[in-house]
């Protein structure tokens, strides 16, 4: 289980998992390294398509599988961009035309819109393609949608996702405080614990 294969082309996923991962003992080897065809996620749920990426990842590789499938969710939105985070602007996938469209969106909503927001993210790790029992856990993290980018830091809608009390957007804080706080470092924390109690 010490060499995985991480499921997923985001550079900034991918450098989030490095850093959170790096203490432990853990040989991550990007799916790129394998030559892995981007996996289907036609499904409605974060969780499906997270096992739909570890699977492919499994499948293809003979490795055991860690995938991440997470979004932003904004209840004024309807819980979008919910699933369709990486393409809410459309296609090729874009971060910039992504929170160009969130903040349309909102702002059709009126100055008075609830601009409140969260961040979600499922892990699935597969021991092998037919696991029948994956590994799942889970991460949320609330603040709120600014008007305006703020930060060059972190990826995807970082830079309009206010983090409650410390006034700061995400993408203005430094990588180990995200990691610290964020969705995908909650849920990498309860994996690392069902790991460790062996789960
Ligand atoms: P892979 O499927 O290859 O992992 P992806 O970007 O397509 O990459 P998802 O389908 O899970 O992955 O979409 C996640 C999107 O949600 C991502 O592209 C960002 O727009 C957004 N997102 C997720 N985590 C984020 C974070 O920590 N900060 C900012 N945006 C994030």
């Amino acid at each position: 289980m010490k060499r995985l294969v991480l499921a997923s082309n985001n550079p900034g996923k991918l450098r989030e998992f490095g850093e959170i991962l790096a203490p432990f003992d853990f040989e991550l080897l990007p799916q790129s390294a394998f030559d892995v065809s981007e996996a289907e996620e036609p499904h409605p749920t974060f969780v499906e398509n997270a096992l739909a990426k570890a699977r492919h990842a499994s499948a293809a590789t003979g490795l055991p599988a860690l995938a991440d499938d997470s979004g932003l969710c904004v209840p004024a939105l309807g819980g979008a961009p919910g699933v369709y985070s990486a393409r809410y602007g459309g296609e090729p996938k874009s971060d910039a035309r992504n929170n160009d469209k969130l903040l349309a969106d909102l702002a059709a909503l009126g100055e008075q819109a609830d601009r409140r927001a969260h961040f979600f993210c499922v892990l699935v790790l597969l021991r092998h393609a037919q696991d029948p029992q994956p590994l799942i856990v889970e991460g949320e993290w609330h603040g709120e949608i600014l008007h305006a980018a703020r930060g060059a830091g972190g990826f995807g809608y970082d830079s309009l996702f206010l983090v409650p009390g410390l006034g700061l957007s995400s993408a203005e804080l430094p990588a180990p405080q995200k990691n610290a706080l964020s969705h995908r470092g909650q849920a990498l924390a309860h994996l690392i614990d069902r790991l460790r109690s062996g789960q």
